[in-house]
């Protein structure tokens, strides 16, 4: 009993970091080399110069408007 209270504390106390990390948007899951990439989804409302990543997949419904042209690429030029 006393173990299942400690690993419900660890879980309350830990989700949030985790919920942290994980808010990537999905709508840009890999990028120009189909690498795994995490932007953060809008808001606050990104700009290619915000980001550091290039060239990469952009998926519906591209909160960002990386890809602004819709070519399923994102932030082609700078
Ligand atoms: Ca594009």
């Amino acid at each position: 009993m006393i173990k299942l209270l400690i690993l419900i504390a660890f879980l309350i106390f830990f989700s949030p970091a985790m919920a942290q990390q994980q808010a990537c948007d999905p709508s840009y899951p890999t990028g120009e080399k189909g690498e795994k990439i995490c932007i953060p989804p809008s808001p606050p409302d990104l700009d290619c110069q915000d980001i550091s990543y290039r060239r990469f997949k952009v998926l519906s419904p591209d909160p960002h408007r990386f890809d602004r042209d819709k070519d399923g690429i994102g932030c082609e030029q700078d």
